[in-house]
């Protein structure tokens, strides 16, 4: 019996990629497709090869992702606020074959971090801060749809970021990244007031809440938000992270909430409270 296939604007669409990128892959040899009356087919076997990334091809283009200079090229596109440039970056790792977890972890991250220390060094002006930023928030835009997992959730997740914390970059990303994961994030943004926190606890009743504090000067306010929300939970946890929150002692001096210091390990903890509330 012959296999299933897709033409390969399916497979495209399937992957959530434009028809040209789908087309590098093909040129490239990291994805199989054969052309039949002209059309371009990927045999369904093929593509679920290439989207788990268990062909030779796709391991050898994913090594080249991370070998890549891709976050130096994204930098180098930002600072000049070259928007079509930094989404043909995002498309040149991806066609390498970087999972959109990567692009934000290794590639868009590290050039904003480099941004900022340019920034602090007095070399760039804020403005270029300012327009990197609104580039950014489009190819979070557009990478999107790429983190939601199909099948069962786990469960919801409430994120978001104290008042004044106006680093909404990195709870966007942090709310993709966990959404990859197979989490339902009721994503708050930055810059929220503690009422949203408790509109949102009430009506999506998560398994957890996540406090993102980027900039140090915000720790105060994380310590008011917490002191407000605590009480109200019904027992999930407070889950405080991010750039700012460095140490175990900095989230102690927050109140009574739990540190966590990266997003794998707010995966892993995360999946432990989900099965301890399932047994509760
Ligand atoms: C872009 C940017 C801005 C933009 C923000 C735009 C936006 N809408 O997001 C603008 C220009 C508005 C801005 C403003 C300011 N900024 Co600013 N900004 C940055 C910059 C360059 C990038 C931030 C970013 O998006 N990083 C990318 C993310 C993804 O990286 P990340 O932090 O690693 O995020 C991951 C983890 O932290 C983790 N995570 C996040 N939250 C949580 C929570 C949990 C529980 C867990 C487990 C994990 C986790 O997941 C994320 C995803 O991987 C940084 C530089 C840097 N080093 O980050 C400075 C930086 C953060 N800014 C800084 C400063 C000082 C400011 C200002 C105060 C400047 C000023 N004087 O006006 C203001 C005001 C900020 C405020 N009121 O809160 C400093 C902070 C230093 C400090 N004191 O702590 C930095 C570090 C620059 C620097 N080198 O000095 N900024």
């Amino acid at each position: 019996m012959p296999s299933e296939s897709v033409t390969l604007q399916q497979a495209a669409d399937e992957l959530g990629v434009h028809y040209m990128t789908a087309y590098r892959y093909v040129r490239h040899g990291q994805l199989t497709a054969t052309k039949r009356d002209g059309i371009w087919q990927v045999e369904r076997t093929d593509l679920d090869a290439f989207r788990s990334g268990s062909t030779p091809a796709a391991r050898r283009g994913a090594g080249r992702a991370v070998e890549a200079p891709w976050a130096d090229r994204m930098y180098a596109r930002l600072v000049v606020g070259d928007a079509n440039g930094a989404w043909g970056v995002v498309e040149g790792a991806m066609a390498a074959g970087a999972t959109p977890q990567k692009i934000y972890t290794e590639v868009v991250s590290p050039a904003l971090v480099t941004i900022g220390e340019r920034w602090a060094a007095g070399e760039l002006d804020i403005s270029v801060e300012h327009r990197a930023t609104g580039i950014v928030q489009r190819l979070i835009g557009r990478l999107g749809p790429q983190f939601v997992r199909r099948g069962r959730s786990r469960g919801t997740v409430v994120v978001g970021a104290p008042r004044g914390e106006t680093h909404s970059l990195v709870v966007s990303m942090l709310a993709d990244l966990l959404r990859a994961t197979g989490w339902d994030v009721s994503d708050l943004g930055a810059d929220t007031p503690a009422e949203s926190f408790f509109a949102a606890v009430t009506e999506v009743d998560p398994v957890a809440v996540v406090v993102s504090v980027t900039n140090v000067d915000n720790l105060p306010a994380a310590r008011e938000l917490c002191a407000q929300l605590g009480p109200a939970l019904n027992g999930q946890p407070l889950l405080v992270g991010g750039r700012a929150v460095d140490s175990a002692e900095v989230a102690a001096s927050i109140g009574d909430v739990r540190w966590v210091p990266d997003v794998d390990s707010l995966v892993g903890e995360l999946a432990v409270v989900a099965a301890g509330s399932r047994t509760a």
